[in-house]
């Protein structure tokens, strides 16, 4: 069996993290029978991040490479009927979710002063209850200043809010021009890029944290349906109101 490791269910998704709730997708595109593991913490994951999965006594870290790990040793892909072109393309749209506009999504998490407040007391809550109370305050700076110095390596942090703002309704919208009126990003049926969409669109539609990016991804109504179809296909309703904890709203 699968196990895989992330931090905590909420809002009606499997996990905070964008990256795990696609892992979650892509395991269910792919009919991969999977179990979240508690057993192991940060500490152990290969790449200092989560996802990270365990699977016949093997650790591997990053989204991406553990589906091409499965992919390879179960001899399977959820992109299998796609053409050298359409491939082409997916990938191209899985790194401007990631590489891009993820970016965006993190600088209205932790930049915007209101939504940092929140998300500390959600992680709080959810994932720093298990450690002892005197080093829990220490946890979240040291999470704080790593990310923020990440955004700014990135580049994303060196912009200015309308500038980040422009950035990502570009992609955005780019995601719903290429979507239009399919079910799926590459057709009919749903593939490794839907699943990369699926964890960072339903993060951004439905966690509690506004945002001017957020409003903006509210008025692209084929991305809404888009996870209303992926969240009905794939997710049972009942582990959608288990996940939907709601913390300071
Ligand atoms: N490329 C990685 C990105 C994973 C990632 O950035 N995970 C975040 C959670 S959304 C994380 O663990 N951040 C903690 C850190 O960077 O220290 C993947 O595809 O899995």
């Amino acid at each position: 069996m699968i196990e895989l490791h992330q931090s905590s269910p909420c809002w009606g998704l499997p996990d905070l993290s964008p990256f795990c709730i696609k892992l979650h997708t892509y395991f269910r595109i792919a009919k991969l029978p999977y179990e979240v593991s508690r057993e192991l913490t940060f500490q152990d994951a290969p790449k200092g991040k989560t996802p990270f999965i365990r699977y016949n006594n093997k650790l591997i870290g990053d989204s991406n490479l553990i589906i091409d790990y499965l992919n390879k040793t179960l001899e399977i892909d959820p992109n299998e009927n796609l053409s050298h072109e359409e491939k082409g393309v997916s990938l191209a749209f899985i790194r401007l979710i990631e590489e891009n506009l993820y970016w965006g999504l993190i600088y209205y998490i932790y930049k915007v002063e209101d939504n940092w407040l929140s998300y500390r007391t959600i992680l709080e809550e959810l994932i720093l209850k298990q450690f002892p109370e005197s080093i829990r305050n220490q946890i979240l700076e040291e999470l704080y200043d790593q990310i923020v110095k990440q955004l700014w390596g990135h580049g994303m942090g060196r912009h200015s809010e309308p500038e980040i703002y422009e950035i990502g309704k570009r992609d955005l919208c780019a995601l719903s021009d290429f979507l239009g009126n399919k079910p799926f990003f590459m057709g009919e049926k749903a593939t490794t890029l839907d699943a990369a969409a699926y964890g960072f669109l339903s993060r951004l539609m439905y966690d509690s944290l506004p945002s001017s990016l957020k409003e903006e991804a509210l008025k692209l109504d084929n991305l809404q349906l888009f996870c209303e179809r992926v969240r009905a296909e794939f997710y049972t309703q009942q582990e959608t109101k288990a996940w939907n904890v709601q913390i300071g709203s």
